[in-house]
């Protein structure tokens, strides 16, 4: 069914190309450029503004984009992969939802000779010809840029010892990954730090929650100083929990998150969260341009980094440019 439906999309935007532009008919439909997209799931408001920019800009490229939406689940994106592979797109661009066990779908997309970018994560394999190129955050440098916030914090509150609670995204999910590994590796040799406990959120609001009922259970507010969230829609979920338990967030407990979404920054601005490390969504429009490149013939970078800092309670947050996304 999903087959057919996704068949009908290609045949309908060829369809579209042949009824506007009467000059360059053939030579737009010859050109048509079609892109088949896997997106991982709707977990965050991060995957949604990262959907909608995908669409925004194969719009305006005039390229044609064949989603495919998993659901969480890696199965269903091989799935998406492998009928990209059949109806034989131009290029196939996925967002994995962990770094293993993508090889075997990736060596058939080389056998076909369609080009794969990575778009969000990355994958862990021994051949790195099995994609193009990757666009996508360094994750490592975000976990680094939030641990250098809490030791800049830690000095600046003159803090003798802390007690950290991790909340995790995807597990073996790159950003999860990578976001511990740069924070530990900035904290791990400061006596002041202790991680008391990592957990797994899933990178969903609703386990954020979770998450904090269990953490606050086991531990009470006093012994935790400070809650590191790998993003925004689980620290909204822990936000809502301490205000709750009328704990004061921000104060009573150092909130530190990944992404920038505009909730998280509004709180930030509030005084409720002390540091949002900035993650961009909107990667659309250098995936297209690697698309393009690609047709064209023309080489491209095999890793592109988009330009991100933090926004934290150190900044004037009255600054226009604190503003999220
Ligand atoms: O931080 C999170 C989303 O892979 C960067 O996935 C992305 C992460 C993002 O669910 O909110």
């Amino acid at each position: 069914m999903k087959k057919v439906s996704a068949l009908l999309a290609v045949l309908m935007f060829l369809l579209m190309l042949t009824s506007c532009g009467v000059q360059k008919e053939d030579e737009s439909v010859h050109n048509a450029v079609v892109v088949g997209f896997s997106q991982l799931g709707a977990e965050s408001s991060w995957r949604i503004a990262n959907t909608a920019s995908m669409e925004e800009a194969a719009k305006a490229a005039g390229f044609g984009l064949m989603m495919e939406n998993a659901n969480q689940k890696q199965e269903k994106q091989i799935d998406a992969i492998r009928s990209f592979i059949a109806y034989q797109v131009d290029v196939i661009v996925f967002s994995p939802i962990v770094e293993n066990g993508w090889d075997n779908v990736l060596n058939e997309a080389k056998k076909a000779g369609i080009p794969v970018i990575l778009m969000d994560r990355m994958i862990e394999t021994n051949d790195e010809t099995l994609y193009t190129s990757y666009v996508g955050a360094d994750f490592y440098a975000e976990g680094k840029r939030a641990g250098e916030y809490l030791i800049r914090k830690a000095n600046a509150m003159g803090a003798e010892h802390m007690n950290i609670c991790e909340i995790c995204g995807t597990a073996d999910s790159t950003p999860m990954r990578d976001r511990q590994r740069g924070f530990m590796d900035v904290i791990r040799d400061d006596p002041r730090f202790t991680v008391i406990e990592s957990v797994d959120g899933d990178f969903l609001r609703s386990k954020g929650e979770e998450c904090a009922v269990q953490l606050l259970d086991k531990y009470g507010e006093d012994e935790i100083d400070v809650i590191y969230s790998h993003n925004d829609s689980m620290m909204l979920g822990v936000l809502d929990i301490l205000e709750k338990r009328n704990v004061n967030p921000g104060k009573d407990i150092i909130l530190i998150t990944v992404d920038g979404e505009k909730e998280a920054v509004d709180a930030l601005k509030a005084g409720k969260i002390n540091c949002v490390v900035q993650c961009t969504p909107k990667l659309g429009d250098a995936v297209m341009e690697l698309v393009r490149k690609l047709k064209k013939g023309e080489s491209i970078t095999k890793i592109t980094h988009p330009e991100e800092s933090a926004f934290t309670d150190f900044d004037d947050l009255q600054d226009p440019s604190v503003e999220g996304f």
